[in-house]
């Protein structure tokens, strides 16, 4: 194990470019929100100075009204596409001055990665000091949300893109691909030049994506007309939860530090109204687990995908609930030849083990369910995440993602999409730590 977990520093060390950490190189060659999160904590393990500065560049990038940005363009290359010029973030009037950015978001992590870099700290006086530097601006990232992307004030907040979901291509978004009609864009890929085109999303994909964009861009990606009349507008479970986790975790640091008591009281009414609002409209009983839902065409999206679990790392459900999760996980994707988990449900004919976010397993999302699962007491199932998160990791390398399927890991080829990820290694040496 030690000599994995060096390889793992060895990777972390590898992409961290002065201020920050790319996802890993050629395919991801900037800064991602969600990736910097999941990065600082892999780095607090060895490296706290690296993981509060990954931070810290992450939250100069926020924008005056609370915004973080999904990508932070720090560098001229046109190796990504879309890169700055398409996305164009100075149509909107706060976007940040000092960072070329994407207008849209990810799953808003870095509340509950403060505790994380607090809790792994062994030096507390000096981690709190270092979250009273930075919180403010996360609390202010929450308020942008609860008063910007919750039109109908429910306590859930809603993405405008695939990409702000970080599941980018799952199989749920095909509902909402055959309500638009985009036009046939030219454009150069360049992902395809680094991954094999099997594993990543399809030209017509890439179509609804860019589609989506123009029509931010053309109202200046101003929330209210977003809201209004983005195709795609979608309450996520597992943004949802990520932001509920994060909630819950900035109240805890804000009780550390003492005297917040106003921001303590606001996190609580969110907090409050969120948690209902999610068990009560995002728990599908049929399904057995949680759910999105397509609020532009007001329908529920009842499919299982990895995101169902995710609640159970905020600690959404009732333990009956959770009972009923953990069979459902268990009787669909829990097969004696799957490894857990992968990120669409296996006995579904969407299922695609070999693309992208259509069915192999992530490193992310086994890390909140290997937290979520043990907190709920489930030890044994826990135990398999973990497990085989390590094997996959060991047969293969440090891939983006991983075939689901036993019989695909004999000979190491069954990692896909990048090699030496960021956040497979940070979160494997927070795994094994
Ligand atoms: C678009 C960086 C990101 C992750 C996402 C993952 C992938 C980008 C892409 O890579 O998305 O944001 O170009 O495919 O889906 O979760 O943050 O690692």
């Amino acid at each position: 194990m030690k000599i994995l977990q060096q390889r793992a520093i060895d990777v972390l060390n590898k992409n961290w470019k002065d201020t920050f950490s790319i996802p890993c190189a050629n395919l991801y060659p900037f800064q991602w929100f969600w990736d910097s999160g999941l990065i600082a904590i892999g780095f607090a393990h060895f490296d706290m100075p690296k993981a509060e500065k990954e931070i810290e560049t992450l939250l100069d990038a926020q924008w005056d009204n609370g915004f973080i940005p999904h990508i932070i363009f720090h560098t001229e290359t046109d190796t990504y596409f879309p890169g700055a010029d398409f996305h164009k973030s100075s149509l909107h009037p706060q976007s940040s001055k000092k960072y070329k950015s994407t207008g849209m978001t990810q799953p808003p992590v870095t509340g509950f990665v403060l505790k994380e870099l607090y809790d792994t700290s062994d030096n507390k006086k000096a981690s709190l000091a270092f979250v009273q530097s930075v919180i403010d601006k996360v609390y202010h990232n929450h308020e942008y949300f609860y008063n910007k992307r919750d039109p109908q004030d429910e306590g859930l907040v809603y993405i405008y893109h695939n990409w702000e979901s970080g599941t980018d291509n799952s199989p749920i978004w095909d509902d909402i691909w055959k309500t638009m009609n985009p036009p046939d864009y030219t454009f150069e890929r360049r992902d395809t030049t680094h991954v094999d085109a099997s594993e990543r999303p399809s030209k017509r994909e890439y179509d609804h994506y860019l589609h989506i964009i123009e029509i931010a861009k053309a109202h200046n990606y101003d929330d209210a007309k977003i809201a209004e009349l983005s195709p795609f507008l979608v309450q996520d479970p597992l943004f949802n939860a990520v932001l509920i986790k994060s909630n819950k975790c900035l109240i805890e640091l804000y009780e550390l530090l003492g005297d917040n008591d106003d921001k303590i009281a606001q996190l609580k009414k969110w907090q409050d109204k969120a948690v209902k609002s999610f068990d009560n409209k995002l728990f599908d009983k049929e399904v057995g687990a949680y759910i999105h839902y397509d609020l532009r065409n007001e329908k529920p999206l009842p499919y299982l995908s990895s995101s169902s679990f995710a609640p159970l790392f905020s600690g959404i459900p009732s333990p009956e609930r959770a009972e009923t999760m953990v069979k459902t996980m268990m009787k669909k994707f829990g097969g004696d030849r799957q490894y857990l988990c992968a990120s669409f449900d296996p006995t579904s004919e969407r299922f695609n083990p070999k693309k992208y976010w259509r069915g192999p397993v992530w490193v992310n999302l086994n890390w909140m369910l290997y937290k979520g699962l043990t907190s709920y007491g489930y030890k044994d199932i826990a135990a398999r995440v973990k497990e085989d998160t390590i094997a996959l990791i060991e047969k293969n390398g440090f891939y983006e993602y991983f075939d689901s399927r036993k019989e695909m890991h004999t000979d190491g080829s069954g990692g896909y999409g990048g090699n030496d990820f960021s956040w497979s290694a940070a979160l494997l040496i927070d795994l094994l730590s």
